[in-house]
């Protein structure tokens, strides 16, 4: 374990060295599977941020509201190719300042960020010379947010990972629009084939992914979305794995690259048989631990884009009992913001990672590195568990000040995660295993009990 443990931060270390060259990448040492992925399953909380142009509409458009999420807004508001276009050039978010988000995700606990470089509706977030539709042609902005953002991280020690929609709604090879009885709704009919997807996959997608493998420096993750449409082949999954590797021989990527989830289920039905590095369970939790590398990426409300309307908010303490469910399991956590059209984070979502960040600075040794529990979920709680040590992670505490652990635990000492000076008495009896402690919840909103366990 503890050799697992240094092979991951020097992982680590080798992904955060400034690498800003494609000819440097090309000497990085080959990592074996363990090594590359160490990092990541260390890492266990990151920051998905969604952001385009869908940011600026916010899912309206007049008297409609999108319904799911607004960066859908495309095609739930029904704008036409034409009509569209006219966001990213308002695109202009005079606000955005890459520190500060990176601080933001940093400060919450997140040790990974990953952003759309480009979501469905084709609008490309960093200078790319393969297309026009971009933040730099179309956009006053005219700044290469990728750069600035995967620059940021780096500064901060923050792995920098991009998110990349193979689904393409502005780009006429790749929706359709240049077969008049073909459209995007079409997209999932298997009988419905566009001649020109292979062209849009070869030399648009394929360039694009291979500039921001290229021009910004190590890339943790490679995320990809939209899998599902029946144009985008397996073939074309595997040889795009063998593409990102070949450039960035260290880089993870998503299941998502490949066609072996069943619909929109997050885990590859046949492991083994498709490229893809974690399985994606979207909007949910397994509700036991999987065997194999995944992340649960969520929202904090019920929208990936930015939605004013949108005030489902899940609480912090939901939040953070999700984080532990997560971890309890052996997955990562890919929480979501959806920034608005000036560049701001939802305050809404500012206080959900503030008070995130209070809890992990806290805790955080029970949550990084740590692997899923081998004992099944109490009532009361979870437990994860790293280096012969058990973390009891109290969601509901005990009123009689007594907290029940599984019976099977053999403890050597018991104490209070944030008061290790303190012993815990704890008893163990053939029946169960009765910790005595404090009758109010030291911790808020979650306690975490530490068990040193006994060989
Ligand atoms: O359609 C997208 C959606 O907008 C969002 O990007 C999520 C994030 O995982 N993925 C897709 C649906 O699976």
């Amino acid at each position: 374990m503890k050799i697992l443990r240094r092979l991951s931060i020097l992982a680590l270390i080798a992904i955060l060295s400034v690498n800003t060259s494609f000819a440097q990448s090309k000497n990085v040492k080959k990592l074996s599977d363990d090594e590359r992925m160490a990092w990541w399953r260390d890492a266990k909380f990151g920051m998905f941020i969604h952001w385009g142009a869908y940011s600026i509409i916010g899912g309206e458009r007049g008297t409609k509201i999108a319904g799911g999420g607004a960066e859908w807004a495309m095609d739930k508001l029904d704008y036409t190719i034409e009509d569209y276009e006219k966001f990213p050039k308002m695109f202009n978010p005079q606000l955005f300042d890459a520190d500060a988000w990176v601080t933001m995700a940093k400060n919450a606990g997140m040790k990974y960020i990953v952003i759309t470089s480009k979501h469905h509706e084709g609008f490309g977030l960093w200078d790319s010379k393969v297309s026009k539709y971009d933040v730099m042609d179309t956009s006053p902005f005219k700044r290469d947010i990728i750069k600035e953002l995967s620059d940021a991280c780096k500064k901060q020690g923050i792995v920098f990972c991009f998110y990349y929609s193979i689904v393409d709604w502005h780009h006429p090879q790749a929706q359709g629009n240049l077969y008049p009885n073909y459209n995007i709704s079409q997209h999932d009919d298997p009988s419905v084939v566009n001649p020109e997807f292979p062209k849009y996959y070869e030399n648009y997608m394929k360039p694009q992914v291979g500039e921001l493998l290229k021009n910004y420096g190590d890339v943790g993750v490679v995320w990809f979305d939209g899998d599902w449409i029946s144009d985008y082949t397996t073939e074309m999954g595997k040889d795009l794995y063998k593409f990102i590797r070949d450039i960035q021989p260290n880089t993870i990527v998503n299941n998502r690259v490949d066609k072996g989830r069943t619909g929109m289920d997050g885990m590859n039905n046949h492991p083994g048989e498709f490229a893809g590095d974690f399985g994606t369970p979207e909007q949910e939790i397994p509700d036991t631990g999987i065997d194999s590398d995944w992340e649960a990426c969520m929202t904090m409300n019920g929208t990936w884009g930015y939605k004013p309307d949108d005030n489902n908010w899940k609480s912090s303490q939901d939040l953070i009992e999700k984080l532990v469910d997560i971890v309890s399991k052996g997955g990562n956590f890919l929480l979501n913001i959806g920034p608005d059209g000036y560049g701001r984070f939802p305050s809404q979502s500012i206080r959900r990672l503030n008070a995130m960040g209070q809890w992990t600075k806290k805790n955080g040794e029970a949550i990084y590195g740590a692997s899923a529990s081998p004992y099944e979920k109490p009532k009361w709680g979870r437990y994860t568990k790293k280096d012969g040590v058990l973390y009891a992670h109290v969601f509901e505490w005990p009123k009689d000040g007594l907290l029940k652990l599984n019976k099977d635990i053999k403890f050597k000492k018991v104490t209070l995660l944030t008061n290790p000076g303190v012993e815990l008495k704890a008893l163990g009896t053939s029946g169960e295993v009765l910790v005595e402690v404090p009758m109010l919840a030291p911790d808020n909103p979650v306690t975490v009990v530490k068990i040193e366990l006994a060989k």
